[in-house]
């Protein structure tokens, strides 16, 4: 049984995914998961796959089943070690510590502003849930620039998030910060020299460009 990831190709969740796999340079199906009949909210969805009703969900080729999009890819990177691009270091203590501490920075310092300008310009009215609250985005555009400025002195010193290469810290921002620029809000990356060498750099590896094209 190939590798199987139940979701959309162009969630931003799934890309998260999808893209973790193109850098291991793994196989796998994408299954698409039917939002417009709310297959996700199903029964059998919840029972099944993901009990919070969302994607994406990666099935194994041994069937094990596993949820939570960066659980999905540091799982993979386990699993897959030697295959494709080294996504979490394993040197030494030090270098996966510094690797947990750039993926908390995602999490805690860029995820919680990019996502909800997102989900106002975009996601809010695909849900039918109204118009964008420009007055909320533009306080979470303030609140991630101030974090962006300390990025910009991180990347001062080092090319990745973590250090010296590539992780799944740097790859993490990829879905979202994309939508940003999307959205015309590229100057939050451009406006800050090492903020912009970094994003050019991860947005232009063959696997996210993959993944951007897929359908
Ligand atoms: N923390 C979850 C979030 C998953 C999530 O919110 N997925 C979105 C698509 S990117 C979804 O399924 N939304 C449908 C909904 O909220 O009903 C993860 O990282 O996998």
């Amino acid at each position: 049984m190939p590798i199987k990831v139940y979701g959309l190709a162009m969630s931003t969740c799934t890309q998260r995914v999808t893209t973790t796999l193109a850098e291991k340079g793994l196989k796998y199906e994408l299954v698409n998961v039917d939002f417009a009949a709310g297959e996700h909210k199903s029964p059998k969805y919840l029972e099944e796959k993901q009990p919070f009703g969302v994607i994406p969900v990666l099935i194994d080729e041994d069937g094990f089943k596993i949820y939570e999009s960066r659980a999905i890819c540091r799982y993979l990177e386990i699993k897959y070690k030697g295959k494709g691009t080294e996504l979490i270091p394993s040197k030494d203590a030090a270098a996966q510590g510094l690797f947990e501490q750039a993926a908390s920075i995602e999490t805690g310092y860029f995820d919680p502003y990019a996502a909800p300008i997102v989900f106002e310009r975009v996601f809010k009215k695909m849900k039918g849930l109204g118009e964008s609250d420009e007055a909320r985005v533009a306080t979470l555009k303030q609140q991630l620039s101030e974090k962006l400025d300390v990025y910009d002195k991180i990347l001062s010193k080092q090319p990745y998030l973590a250090g010296q290469e590539f992780t799944l810290a740097d790859l993490f921002h990829l879905p979202y910060g994309t939508w940003l620029v999307k959205l015309g809000e590229g100057s939050l990356f451009e406006s800050r020299p090492n903020v912009k060498s970094w994003w050019d750099r991860i947005t232009s590896r063959p696997s996210w460009k993959a993944v951007q094209e897929a359908k």
